[in-house]
Order: C-alpha cells, then sequence, then structure tokens
C-alpha cells in the first residue's frame, strides 16, 4: 500500500511541529531536547490517514538556519511539501532558504499552509499574497493554500481535504529499480541494525540482497524485516516510508546520506557533469561547495563550464543518475546557493586542450531526458546494461537507434564499427603480404589494435569485415593459393602425389624441399595440403580417392588389403584408416577389420 510522503517546510518556530502534531497526533519532535527547548533539530516522522482513506506520513523538518542540512536531508527524497508561513509574523528568512530548496530540488506538489492564524487573523490574505509572489517561481506556484490555526482546531478539515486532493494527483512513481537514501539508523534490542528512510524508488521484499553504499564504500546487506508506519510489512512499493531490519552491518557503519540501492543498477559516480536550475550562476559560485542528493551532504568541488554548466567531483562517490536534483550550499554561508540537475553522471576525462569548450558546448545542447545516440557515439561502444544504469535507456527491450550497430550486449556507434571492420582487414592483408605463411593476426593482436573494451567483440568484427577466424587467428579467406617463398616447394609436392597420391613423402624428402613445421601449416591452412598424424602430408583429395580403392574390396578388409590397394605402407595406410574412421567413412569392426559406411 503507498503511502505518500509529505515534508514540512518553513521558517523557524512557523508552527510546523504543532501542525504535523495537530494533523497526526503524534509527536514529531522525537528529543527531549526539542520538546524542551520548543524547537525541532533533527527530522520527525508521524502519519494519518486523510479523509479518502489515503495514508500520508509526515516528514518534519527545522526551520532554523543552523540546521538546513537536517531539513534537507528531510526534504531531499520527499515528493510533496506543506509549505508553512506563520500569519502573525509573515515570510521570514528561512522562508527564503526553504523555498530555494524547494525550486532547486524541483518539488512540484504541495500545500501552502498559513499557520497560527489565530494570532492574526486580519493579516492572512496579505501573507497568502506575499507567499504567492515568493513562491511565484517554484513548482509551488499554483498549490493550493489554506489557513490553518491548530491551537484551535481551525483548517484542519480543509487542509486534509487539499492534501488528499493534491496527493489524488501525484504521478505513480517508477517500481523498477531501488534507491533508498537512508535518514536514521539505530539498532533495536532483539531485531539489531535497523534504518528509515523514503522510499521513493524501487519497491521492497523481505529477504531483499541490497547493496549499502556507505561512507566508506559499498558492502552487501540483507534485509530481514521490513516496517512501515510501525506496522511489520512483507513487502513495500513507493512512495511510502520504510523502516528495514539490515543483517550484515551495524547500526554505526550506516548513518544518514548512505544508500541502499538493487546491486549494479545504478552508476555510483564522484564526478558529475551538472546543469544549474536555479541561484546563483555557477562562474559567480564557490569553488569549495556541500552537495546534498537525497539525504546525503558531500563537499564537493565545483568547476565551471559557463554559467549554467559545471564539472562536479564529489567528496565520495554517489548513486546518482540522468536527472537527479540536486541542492548546492555555500559552506560559508548557510543559506542554499541553487540547484542543478545531473547531465552526466559519467562523463568523460578532459585531457586536452580544447576539450572543455567542445564539453561545454555539448553540454549546452543536451536535455535531462538524455540523447542515447550522442552517448553511444561519444563513447564508440558501451554495454546496454551500462548505459540502463545512466537512465538513458526506458525499461524492456528498447529498440537502438538506427546508427547503433548491436553485438551481443554492446552498443556500438556505427562509424566506429565501420572503422573498425576497415582497420582490421587492412592489418590483416598487410600481414599476409608481409608474412604469407602466417597463421593470421592473433586475437590479441586484434583486440590491441581497435582498443575494443572485450574480446569478445573481436569476433563480431572480424565477422562483420568478412574474415576467417578460428584457432585464435584472423585472416583473409582470400589468403589462398599464393605462399610465396615455399610455392615452387609446395608445387613438386603438389606434383609428386598427383601421380602416387599415397607415396606421402619421408621427412628427409620434405626437409630436403623446405617444407619445415610452419610451412606446412601454411600450406594445410589455404586449403593446398592435408596433414595426417606421424608427419604423413597427402593432398586434400586423397581420403577421396582412397574411398574409391577400398569400396572395392571385399568387405570387411584387413589393413593390409587396405594398405595393397592404395599400394602404400603401414606408416601411411594407418593415419590414413584412422582419418577415415574418424570422418565416419570407415568403421573398425575389431584391431584387424573395417568397413566402409555408405
Ligand atoms: N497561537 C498559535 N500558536 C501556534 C500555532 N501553531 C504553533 N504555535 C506556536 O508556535 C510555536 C512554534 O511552533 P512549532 O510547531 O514548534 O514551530 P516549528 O515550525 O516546528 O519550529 P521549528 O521546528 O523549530 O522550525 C509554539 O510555541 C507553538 O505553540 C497556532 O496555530 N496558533
Ligand atoms: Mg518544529
Amino acid at each position: 500500500m503507498t503511502v505518500h510522503v509529505v515534508a514540512t517546510a518553513g521558517h523557524v518556530d512557523h508552527g510546523k511541529s504543532t501542525l504535523v502534531r495537530a494533523l497526526t497526533g503524534m509527536e514529531p519532535d522525537r528529543w527531549e531536547e526539542e520538546r524542551r527547548r520548543g524547537l525541532t533539530i533533527d527530522l520527525g516522522y508521524a502519519w494519518t490517514t486523510l479523509p479518502s482513506g489515503r495514508e500520508v506520513a509526515f516528514v518534519d523538518v527545522p526551520g532554523h538556519e543552523r540546521f538546513l542540512g537536517n531539513m534537507l536531508a528531510g526534504l531531499g527524497p520527499a515528493p510533496v511539501v506543506c509549505f508553512v508561513v506563520a500569519v502573525d509574523e509573515g515570510w521570514q528568512a528561512q522562508s527564503s532558504d526553504h523555498r530555494d530548496a524547494v525550486a532547486a530540488l524541483g518539488i512540484e506538489r504541495g500545500v501552502v499552509v498559513l499557520t497560527r492564524a489565530d494570532r492574526a487573523p486580519e493579516r492572512a490574505d496579505a501573507v497568502l499574497a506575499e507567499a504567492r509572489a515568493q513562491l511565484a517561481a517554484t513548482g509551488l506556484h499554483d498549490a493550493p493554500a489554506v489557513a490553518v490555526s491548530a491551537l484551535e482546531g481551525t483548517g484542519l478539515a480543509q487542509l486534509r481535504a487539499a492534501l488528499d486532493d493534491v496527493l489524488a494527483r501525484a504521478p505513480a512513481p517508477s517500481s523498477e529499480r531501488l534507491r533508498l537514501w537512508v535518514d536514521r539508523s539505530f539498532t533495536i534490542t532483539g531485531s539489531g541494525t535497523v534504518v528509515t528512510g523514503t522510499l521513493a524508488a524501487g519497491s521492497l521484499v523481505q529477504g531483499d540482497r541490497l547493496q549499502l553504499l556507505g561512507h566508506d564504500g559499498a558492502r552487501p546487506v540483507a534485509v530481514r524485516g521490513l516496517h512501515s508506519r510501525n506496522r511489520p510489512c512483507t513487502s513495500l512499493a513507493p512512495v511510502t516510508r520504510v523502516a528495514l531490519n539490515l543483517r550484515g552491518v551495524s547500526a554505526d557503519d550506516v548513518r544518514r546520506g548512505d544508500a541502499l540501492v538493487t546491486p549494479g543498477t545504478w552508476p555510483v559516480t564522484d564526478v558529475l557533469d551538472i546543469r544549474r536550475t536555479t541561484g546563483t550562476a555557477f562562474t559567480a559560485a564557490a569553488v569549495h561547495l556541500v552537495v546534498h542528493a537525497g539525504t546525503a551532504a558531500v563537499p564537493a568541488r565545483l568547476r565551471p563550464f559557463d554559467d549554467d554548466h559545471a564539472r562536479l567531483s564529489l567528496d565520495r562517490p554517489l548513486p546518482l543518475v540522468l536527472g537527479d536534483r540536486l541542492v548546492l550550499r555555500d559552506p560559508g554561508h548557510r543559506s542554499v546557493l541553487g540547484g542543478a540537475q545531473v547531465l552526466d553522471a559519467d562523463p568523460p576525462v578532459l585531457r586536452r586542450r580544447g576539450d572543455r569548450g567542445r564539453r561545454a558546448d555539448r553540454l549546452a545542447g543536451m536535455d535531462t531526458r538524455g540523447d542515447v545516440l550522442a552517448e553511444v557515439a561519444r563513447r564508440g561502444a558501451v554495454q546496454e546494461q551500462h548505459l540502463h544504469r545512466l537512465g538513458l535507456l526506458p525499461t524492456g527491450d528498447p529498440d537502438p537507434p538506427g546508427e547503433v550497430r548491436v553485438l551481443g550486449d554492446w552498443w556500438v556507434h556505427a562509424p566506429v564499427f565501420d572503422s573498425w571492420q576497415q582497420q582490421l582487414r587492412t592489418a590483416v592483408e598487410e600481414l599476409h603480404a608481409r608474412d604469407p605463411l602466417a597463421a593470421g593476426l592473433s586475437r590479441g593482436a586484434a583486440r590491441d589494435l581497435l582498443s575494443l573494451p572485450e574480446p569478445k567483440l573481436v569476433d563480431a568484427v572480424a565477422r562483420a569485415a568478412g574474415l576467417e577466424h578460428d584457432g585464435g587467428h584472423i585472416r583473409s579467406p582470400h589468403h589462398r593459393g599464393d605462399l610465396g617463398p615455399v610455392e615452387a616447394a609446395l608445387a613438386e609436392l603438389e606434383h609428386r602425389l598427383a601421380t602416387a597420391p599415397f607415396r606421402a613423402p619421408e621427412a628427409d624428402a620434405l626437409t630436403a624441399l623446405q617444407l619445415g613445421v610452419r610451412e606446412l601449416a601454411a600450406a594445410e591452412r589455404s586449403g593446398r595440403i592435408l596433414r595426417l598424424r606421424d608427419g604423413v602430408v597427402l593432398l586434400p583429395t586423397a581420403p577421396a580417392l582412397a574411398m574409391r580403392e577400398l569400396a572395392r574390396l571385399p568387405q570387411p578388409f584387413t589393413t593390409s588389403q587396405a594398405r595393397q590397394a592404395l599400394n602404400t605402407t603401414r606408416r601411411v595406410a594407418i593415419p590414413l584408416l584412422e582419418h577415415l574412421d574418424a570422418r565416419g567413412w570407415t568403421r573398425r569392426l575389431d584391431a584387424g577389420h573395417r568397413t566402409t559406411v555408405r
């Protein structure tokens, strides 16, 4: 069952926690210190059922500027917000910070709640007008607004109805690949490690094996148990608040900002190319920033390409993908610097002069839905799974663009594939010309020549190029006949065997002709001779000729009868008969007898 997740936002003391308390009957300020000081410090969690039966969980955030990081961890994964402004105080400094965060995160759904309405009912209209003006450039520009007094209970019914209405129109979240940003971890006696978070993408089933992308690397974990709103469940779909009992990790080793993911399905990256969506131009921004993504806050270095595009180097890798929203903060200031969207979670290394300029142009032309052809073109060859990971392919079995060749699980840009074929053909032909006896280009040499990312691709390129490949070598099918320096000796051998087809030359006769192992192997590869065991060399036609003679013999026949019929020696007859057995042309009955097979 879906539990919609709604975060609060708004200036310190404007009544966010009081509102959540009034709506849910639960206490969002979990800490004694918070209740004593009347101030939210960390995230609070509470839930209720709306009149429609829709379930909603609130993530209550602190308003005080000192806890901006906590606020962003709460707002980051939440798709909907209750934006609170107290009518007696009106718009304040942290109202602006939280507005900037809402804008940076691209949050488009929510309700504007005018709180503490009992204190200055006459100001409600003016405060709403101010809030509308301030939120005009955000996704909340046309959000419904409700005036509420949590103290007197007025407006709460209207607020519940407005929330119901907003949530009814929320788009279905993706349930494909899991990414759960952890916001809390603790130990429960008897159960062990529990982590909580807002499940915004992907589903969870008890027993799932996940990857924990932690502050100090990745480790496998298993889901022992699942809870949502303090109730045990066997599976959960997004969006919802979840608590997971994990096996394989202690509570101290999991922190806010870690993420649980389906193993291998997200790019985990510390270099990103991004586009500014809101806030300060990159060229005017500080170099050292803090980047907030999900519940994570990571120091980072910003290198602008221009006002709107930059390369971001993170202090630790995060599971981020095309289109993800980031909030950028200048650690020297407590406010939000602006927002950005990930354009490339696997950007190219920029080495040469002019690379930066070209990259800037390319980024300016990119859109956040991604351009799979451009990405394949840039990489030359890329695995389909990697394109999925980067968020460049829709789910299912996507059709590749026309200029992409699919080789197994690799997508190769057509011009690159063509040039690989051309290069391989040229290299093979050059080799044959240089060394007619060579077996061909080794697969390893071919892979190096083309800088192929995977050895398997060699075969596909060779096949497409019309080259032969077996026995670890690639050669031209046209490389037949002329064997260069050994051609004369081979012609002599052919001449002798043409007159006496089963009189295989003795070893010293081959030596006299200067036909060594290498020369004979080359001759065999080009189909000029047949080599049998024990150094027996015949013409490729010998087996068929032999069969003609053997068929005339009374069946079964002995080795000796065969030797006489073929007018040859035991040295040749035995390997030849074994060759015929192996081809299935003759069958051996016992130690001394064979028959021909029809
Ligand atoms: N009169 C009146 N007072 C309210 C109302 N809502 C909240 N308050 C008071 O406003 C003060 C702040 O309320 P909180 O709910 O703690 O405010 P907050 O926004 O959660 O504050 P932080 O979490 O610290 O940002 C408390 O003294 C509340 O009693 C209301 O509707 N009417
Ligand atoms: Mg509070």
